[in-house]
């Protein structure tokens, strides 16, 4: 008997971790396992069909055997639906050897594709959410097979009218009445296009300083036709706790420092954004840690070797 829902519930980047991401100073991987767990709870009071839209992991190589205990503990009694992003996967095709990979095949997130997408009946109308993981091309045969019901796209994409670099452009899709997407952390307006409604609701965990917005979650309800949606605020701690002022280190947190900006070096691969967007933010990260003059040589010798 499948369930039975009333709308469904769209939710930015999870950015799920084991460990604090950039700039991050509080416990992180619990406040981010709570988030998650509030929205999957608001989604089961609420009956609304939790929907993810990608990067669902911080790092495709979580391998913390106790987080992602407590990540499955956080999604074994509710259906959800996935794409992944490109922080879940290095490759264009999911690799079988990431932690996402593992929930899709444990049976804890059902991944949606274009030719795979859920279907089901809500309040009586039929609707259909199919996703374009990261990287993922726009069949150019159109979304036809999706005629029949109010079809739902996520996708994990840059869209230039969403502050992104100009890879996938919004229009108008056959077939797909709404397009969510993930991976632009910043939340934006909606904007439509003919008969295809684009949203970018805006990232659920906040990962650098720069993203300071509370986040919210993306509702659909089929009470009225063709759709009602509306953003709900989840609850989170304020910026200043999560991201504490820099002060002055003592010779024992320089040290601290040094030793994870190394231990950081790993993470430069896996940002996001231009080419060397990465190392220019890893050395901002780890400005504390050297002096400012030496940080102006480091900058200056990063800006000639990307060459902006
Ligand atoms: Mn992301």
């Amino acid at each position: 008997m499948p369930k039975e829902y009333d709308g469904l519930l769209f939710i930015g980047d999870t950015h799920l971790c084991s460990r604090a991401p950039g700039g991050r100073t509080d416990d992180y991987p619990q406040q981010i396992l709570a988030k998650v767990e509030w929205c999957l709870a608001f989604a089961r009071e609420e009956r609304l069909l939790p929907c993810l839209l990608g990067d669902v992991f911080h790092s495709s190589r979580e391998r913390q055997l106790w987080f992602i205990a407590e990540v499955s503990r956080v999604l074994r009694d509710t259906e959800v639906l996935a794409i992944w992003g490109n922080h879940d996967n290095n490759q264009d095709s999911l690799s079988e050897d990431c932690a996402f990979h593992l929930l899709v095949q444990s049976g804890l997130l059902r991944e949606v594709t274009w030719d795979r997408p859920w279907e089901g009946s809500i309040r009586g109308r039929k609707v259909q959410v199919a996703g374009l993981s990261y990287g993922k091309f726009l069949p150019i045969s159109g979304g036809q097979q999706f005629a029949s019901a109010t079809t739902f796209l996520m996708t994990h994409h840059d869209i230039p009218e969403f502050g992104g670099q100009n890879i996938l452009q919004i229009q108008q899709i056959d077939g797909v009445d709404v397009v969510v997407n993930g991976h632009l952390h910043r939340p934006c307006e909606p904007i439509k296009s003919r008969k295809t409604e684009w949203f970018n609701p805006g990232s659920l965990a906040r990962v650098s300083r720069a993203e300071r917005d509370a986040p919210h979650v993306l509702r659909f309800d089929f009470d009225v036709a063709p759709y009602r949606w509306s953003l709900i605020e989840v609850p989170c701690k304020p910026y200043a706790e999560v991201f504490k002022e820099r002060t002055a280190l003592t010779e024992e947190e320089l040290d601290e420092a040094r030793a994870r900006s190394i231990r950081g070096l790993s993470q430069i691969r896996y940002r996001e954004g231009l080419p060397g967007d990465g190392l220019l933010q890893f050395l901002k990260e780890n400005e504390p840690a050297f002096d400012s003059d030496v940080n102006q040589k480091l900058r200056h010798l990063a800006e000639k070797v990307i060459q902006r």
